[in-house]
C-alpha cells in the first residue's frame, strides 16, 4: 500500500516539463502542494501552450538531457526530493531517422539524470518513464513485469537500455529509483504526430470542412491506449513507494487504429469514414509493433491504482477537445510525418 510522504513543502524536478505528461505532472504536483521545476530546452518555450497556464507556478531551468553540465546544475537548483526523467525523443518513426539523437536523450540521457543523482541528490527519489515500446515483437500477451523485451525500433532499444541503467544504479548505489513501464497513454495534450491525436485532430477538421482527407499507415496496429491524467497520477504514486519497483501500467485492452478511426468518425456523426482516410506507404514502419496489451495487476495490488476512462470516452474526449479547439479558430501546423 502507497505511504503517502507528508512533510514541509517538498520540491520536484521535471524533464520534459512542456510535453503531454510532464504538463498533467506539473498540475498535480503544483495541486499536492510541490515546488515544481522544470528542466526545459529554452527553444521550445516561446512556442509551448502545454505549460502557458502554469508559467506563474514553475520554475523553468533551462538545460538538455545531452548536456551533463545542465542537469547538474537543474538538481543543484532544484534540490529536488523527487526527479522525474520524462524527457525523450518520444516518436518512435522519428527513431529511424534520428538513431543518435534518440539514444543519447532517450538512453545516455538516463545515465547523466542518475550520475547527477549519484552525486548530487542521493537521498532523491527518481521516475524513469520506460515504455512499453521495450516489449516490441511481443513474447507473450499481455505483457507483464516478468515479459522479455524485444524492442523493434531506436526508441525502443533506447528504452531498454535507460530501463537498465535505472535498475543497476538502483542496485549498485542505492538510490531509489523506480521504472514505469507505461502503455500508450493519450488525451488532449498529445502531440500532433502520434497516431490518436492526429486521427481526433483530423476528424474535427474534416467534420468542419477544413480537409478533405486524412493520410495513415497500418490501420491494423493495435495498442492499449490508455487516459494519461490517470497515467501521470501513477507515476507520483510510485514514487511514495517505500521500495523502489518497476511496473507495468496499462488497461488491459488493446484496439487497432481502424477501431480509434471508426469510434471518432462515428462520434461525429460519420459513418462511412473509410472514404475520408487513405492509407499511405509512408507512415508504415521498416519494423512494426503489431499489438500491445498490458496487465498492470502489480500496480494495482501495489498501489491500488485502476484506469477509469475506458476507450470509447477516450476517443471522445479527445475528438470533443479537437472541435472545440476549431471552433475558436485555433488551427495548429501539422508536422510532416
Ligand atoms: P512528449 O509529449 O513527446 O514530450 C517529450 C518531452 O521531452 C518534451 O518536453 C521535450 O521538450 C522533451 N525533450 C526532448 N528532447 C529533449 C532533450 N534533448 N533535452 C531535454 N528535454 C527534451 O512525450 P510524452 O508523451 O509526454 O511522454 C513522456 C515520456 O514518457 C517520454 O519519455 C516518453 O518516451 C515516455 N512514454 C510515453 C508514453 C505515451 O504513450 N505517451 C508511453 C510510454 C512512455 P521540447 O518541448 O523541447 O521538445
Ligand atoms: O501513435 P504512435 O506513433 O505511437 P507508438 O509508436 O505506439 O509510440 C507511443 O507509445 C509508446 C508506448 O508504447 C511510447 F513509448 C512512445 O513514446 C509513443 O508515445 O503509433 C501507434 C501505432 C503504430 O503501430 C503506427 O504504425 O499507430 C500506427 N499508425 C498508423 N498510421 C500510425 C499512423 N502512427 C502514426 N504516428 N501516424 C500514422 O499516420
Amino acid at each position: 500500500m502507497v505511504h503517502i510522504l507528508v512533510s514541509e513543502t517538498r520540491s520536484a524536478l521535471i524533464t520534459g516539463l512542456t510535453g503531454q505528461d510532464g504538463s498533467y505532472l506539473a498540475d498535480q504536483l503544483l495541486e499536492k502542494g510541490y515546488d515544481v521545476y522544470g528542466l526545459v530546452r529554452i527553444p521550445s518555450m516561446p512556442t509551448s501552450t502545454l505549460i502557458e497556464h502554469i508559467l506563474d507556478d514553475v520554475t523553468l531551468i533551462d538545460g538538455d538531457l545531452t548536456d551533463q553540465a545542465s542537469i547538474n546544475r537543474a538538481i543543484s537548483i532544484s534540490k529536488p526530493h523527487a526527479i522525474y526523467n520524462l524527457a525523450a525523443q518520444s516518436f518512435v518513426a522519428t527513431s529511424w531517422k534520428q538513431p543518435i539523437l534518440t539514444s543519447e536523450v532517450s538512453a545516455l540521457g538516463v545515465v547523466r539524470i542518475l550520475e547527477g543523482i549519484r552525486y548530487l541528490a542521493p537521498d532523491s527519489r527518481m521516475y524513469q518513464a520506460s515504455s512499453s515500446e521495450m516489449f516490441g515483437k511481443v513474447q507473450e500477451t499481455p505483457q507483464t513485469e516478468a515479459t522479455k523485451f524485444y524492442p523493434r525500433s531506436p526508441y525502443g532499444i533506447s528504452k531498454v537500455f535507460g530501463y537498465w541503467a535505472v535498475v543497476n544504479y538502483r542496485e549498485s548505489y542505492g538510490i531509489h529509483a523506480s521504472n514505469g513501464i507505461l502503455f500508450n497513454h493519450e488525451s488532449p495534450r498529445r502531440g500532433l504526430e502520434f497516431v490518436t491525436r492526429k486521427i481526433s485532430y483530423n476528424v474535427a477538421r474534416i467534420k468542419m470542412g477544413l480537409v478533405d482527407k486524412i493520410q495513415l499507415g497500418n490501420l491494423d496496429a493495435k495498442r492499449d491506449w490508455g487516459y494519461a491524467p490517470e497515467y501521470v497520477d501513477m507515476m507520483w504514486r510510485m514514487l511514495q513507494q517505500d521500495e523502489p519497483s518497476d511496473l507495468v501500467v496499462a488497461t488491459g485492452e488493446s484496439h487497432s487504429v481502424r477501431e480509434f478511426c471508426d469510434e471518432a468518425f462515428r462520434h461525429v456523426g460519420i459513418d462511412d469514414w473509410e472514404s475520408y482516410v487513405d492509407v499511405a506507404e509512408a507512415h508504415f514502419r521498416p519494423a512494426e509493433v503489431k499489438e500491445l496489451r498490458g496487465d498492470a495487476s502489480l500496480a494495482r495490488e501495489k498501489l491500488g491504482w485502476a484506469p477509469k476512462v475506458d476507450f470509447r470516452r477516450l476517443v471522445q474526449i479527445m475528438v470533443d477537445s479537437d472541435m472545440e479547439l476549431l471552433t475558436s479558430h485555433r488551427e495548429m501546423t501539422e508536422p510532416t510525418v
